[in-house]
């Protein structure tokens, strides 16, 4: 499973090559770009799992200043302020990680800081569960 598996190689070149100026990223808009906000709470999480190269189930602060390499592998590092400034939009409970259930997630009206649903069994399997 690759980035481009799950977005547009086209999509993640333009999205990339918009913030190639140091402290111009902006990950609200990043995401957009690359078309992460119209994917299914599932694809998100495959891409995250892409970003979370140690695989740990969260992406730290050294793995968020690679994160646009992850994307595309020739481009640059975020700075210092850059990654700091993502962890603090991503890390919800402060504890210096971003978890799968985050700033990734498609979601974009949740209400102040109460979080997303998180992402629900499919329908299908909910009528097809036996009445206990
Ligand atoms: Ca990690």
């Amino acid at each position: 499973m690759s980035m481009t598996d799950l977005l547009h190689a086209e999509d993640i070149k333009k999205a990339v090559g918009a913030f190639t100026a140091a402290e111009s990223f902006d990950h609200k808009k990043f995401f957009q770009m690359v078309g992460l906000k119209k994917k299914s709470p599932d694809d998100v999480k495959k891409v995250f799992h892409i970003l979370d190269k140690d695989k740990s189930g969260f992406i730290e602060e050294e793995e968020l200043g690679f994160i646009l390499k992850g994307f595309l592998p020739d481009a640059r590092d975020l700075t210092t302020k850059e990654t700091k400034t993502l962890l603090a939009a991503g890390d919800k409970d402060g504890d210096g990680k971003i978890g799968a259930d985050a700033e990734l997630k498609s979601c974009n009206n949740s209400p102040e800081n109460s979080g997303c649903p998180s992402p629900s069994i499919p329908k299908a399997n909910i009528s097809m569960t036996p009445v206990q």
